[in-house]
């Protein structure tokens, strides 16, 4: 059984290197595994699933579609980016989106994923946010605004958020240490991949009395990267 993690791509049609590396994965690496996983963040931004009228985005969803009817598993954890991605996204692409924290067995231990956002709970002023957006009924009344004005509201949120982000200590924006605490305790698993910070690593902890290992999935920028799980370990594959 070989699982490919993917996370953090950010999509956009103002990055064709990074959309070329995705659609080349698609449509090779990415087959010769039994499942893909996408850890969120897979577009810059997702306005909404009517969106999926724009030829772009229509580009990536097609493409997901043939790597999905070429029977490759594909699953998807909304990041603080898509998290808008809805059914009609998946029912257009076969991607199963699903909701985080999922457990999932690697040969012999418990894996726990997640996008890694809900890690970073330093960041107050984020997780406020993050509260306000993931309700359904602020996301309804969002979501019936025409799509024009969500992608200039959108576009607004990036600038806000990148101004706040400049105030905020690099510390703040990494995960809390006893959030990966719970997250390891709560799910019972020993080993956790995730993305979000753009801070790829592996790192080892101790968790009541075991080791427990913290891998952090690697941006794209132009390469296609993630850590693949080939039947007996985890390792990078297309690290720069
Ligand atoms: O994204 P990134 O990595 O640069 O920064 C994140 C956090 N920021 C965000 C916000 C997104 O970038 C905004 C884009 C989302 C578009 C969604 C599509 C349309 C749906 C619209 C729904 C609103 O996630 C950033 C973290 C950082 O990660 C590190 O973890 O620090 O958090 C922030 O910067 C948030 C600010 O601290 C607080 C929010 C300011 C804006 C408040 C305005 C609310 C008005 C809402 C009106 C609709
Ligand atoms: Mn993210």
């Amino acid at each position: 059984m070989t699982i490919n993690f993917i996370s953090d791509l950010h999509l956009n049609p103002d990055e064709p290197a990074t959309t070329e590396a995705f659609l080349g994965f698609l449509a090779g690496a990415a087959r010769e595994a039994d499942a893909l996983w996408i850890l969120g963040d897979l577009f810059e931004y997702w306005a909404g699933d009517d969106d999926l009228a724009s030829p772009f985005n229509a580009g990536i969803a097609g493409a997901l579609r043939e790597l999905v009817s070429s029977g490759v598993t594909t699953k998807l954890i909304v990041g603080n980016r898509d998290f808008l991605l809805g059914k009609t996204f998946s029912q257009e692409t076969g991607v199963d989106i699903v909701s985080e924290p999922i457990r999932l067995m690697l040969g012999d231990r418990q894996c726990v994923l997640l996008h890694g956002d809900a890690l970073c709970t330093d960041d107050v002023a984020y997780q406020q946010f993050r509260l306000m957006v993931r309700n359904p009924a602020w996301q309804a009344k969002f979501l019936a605004q025409p799509l024009a004005v969500r992608h200039q509201i959108a576009a607004d949120l990036r600038a806000k958020s990148e101004m706040s982000k400049q105030g905020k200590a690099l510390e703040i924006m990494d995960v809390n240490a006893d959030a990966v605490t719970r997250a390891f305790r709560d799910s019972g698993a020993s080993l956790m991949i995730h993305g979000h910070t753009h801070r790829p690593a592996m790192h080892k902890l101790a968790v009541d009395g075991g080791t427990s290992q913290r891998y952090v999935l690697p941006d794209w920028h132009g390469h296609a990267c993630g850590i693949q799980w080939d039947g007996k370990a985890l390792r990078n594959f297309g690290s720069r």
